[in-house]
């Protein structure tokens, strides 16, 4: 139970980050909490895992990969504890796993894209973007990264460190800089959050700035993203909640200020139109086709999931 609360304190307070990694950890301490869980019966176990569900689920509200890696880890159909409790955990590192390889996969497919000598825009820290680029640079094209600040939590710096210790080339910039360098840049690599069933995208506030930037000096827009950040509530019809994050981040004196609110939103929305490709695991797609990935890749049933329920069936 303690590991669980505490997974959950990490994820919330961004100790863990990054909407794949944050859906590792999470299928990872369901894993070890039905290791450990010494319960009578299934209906038991059963509602200890729901317990653990919702507290993972309600630490970052954006990230649809959590509520997609909740709801593979929780499916099972079991007649007794012990089978519930090894579906659990073989849910889970069937998972992880997959989850790796869907980042080497996108990395191989995303860097075909990127060429000798090109210089590459990204935002925020996404694995799933550095992939691509680091698997163009271990391929020997010598590339030049241009990455973002990323304000208020600076991902930015996370994403410079990891290049650098690659042998990267890297120019930081602030996060309003983007239009002065967008000229100069050939391709712009972002993560995802959540991609909806129409194509949109939902990735760290600044990505829709960065999109229309890009649009306007006629550079090319590429998403990152496994098939877990497609969203399957999308299809039906739900909206995806963006986080808003405590002012404090922005400025940390606000309580110095009578008549200042501080607004922080976590991510933003960037319409499928800005962006050219969305690069998976199982292949280099168009944003149209989202609702595709959603039906075949996550397997959604749309009759028999309910609107708001966090993971799958108990049997
Ligand atoms: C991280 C962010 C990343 C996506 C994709 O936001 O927006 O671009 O989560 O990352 P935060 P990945 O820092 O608020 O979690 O490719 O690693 O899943």
């Amino acid at each position: 139970m303690d590991q669980v609360l505490e997974t959950a304190e990490k994820i919330r307070s961004m100790q863990i980050r990054g909407a794949g990694r944050i859906a590792t950890a999470a299928a990872a301490s369901l894993r070890d909490f039905s290791l450990g869980l010494q319960v009578q019966s299934l209906e038991e176990f059963n509602s200890e895992i729901q317990w653990a569900a919702d507290v993972l689920f309600k630490t970052r509200p954006t990230a649809v990969s959590l509520s997609n890696a909740i709801r593979m880890v929780t499916k099972y159909q079991a007649s007794d504890l012990e089978s519930a409790r090894q579906a659990v955990i073989e849910n889970a590192d069937r998972f992880i796993k997959s989850s790796r390889k869907a980042v080497e996969r996108i990395g191989q497919i995303g860097s075909r894209r990127i060429r000798d000598g090109d210089t590459v825009l990204t935002h925020c820290n996404s694995r799933a973007a550095l992939s691509v680029i680091s698997t163009a640079h271990k391929a020997g094209k010598k590339i030049k990264v241009i990455a973002t600040e990323s304000r208020p939590r600076f991902q930015g710096i996370t994403t410079i460190g990891m290049l650098d210790k690659l042998g990267v080339e890297t120019e930081l910039i602030v996060d309003s800089a983007v239009r002065s360098v967008m000229n100069e840049v050939d391709l712009v690599v972002v993560g995802a959050d959540v991609i909806t069933a129409n194509g949109t995208l939902v990735n760290k506030i600044g990505t829709a700035q960065i999109a229309l930037s890009a649009r306007e000096a006629r550079t090319s827009f590429m998403v990152a993203a496994e098939t877990y950040k497609f969203s399957p509530k999308t299809i039906l019809g739900e909206l995806v909640t963006i986080e808003e994050r405590e002012p404090e981040e922005v400025l940390p004196d606000i309580s110095k200020y009578k008549h200042v609110k501080v607004r922080n939103p976590a991510f933003d929305v960037t319409p499928h139109q800005y962006i050219d490709l969305i690069c998976t695991e199982a292949g280099a797609i168009p944003p149209e086709m989202s609702y595709l990935i959603i039906r075949e890749r996550l397997g959604w049933e749309l009759e028999e999931e309910s609107l708001g329920e966090v993971s799958g069936s108990h049997q």
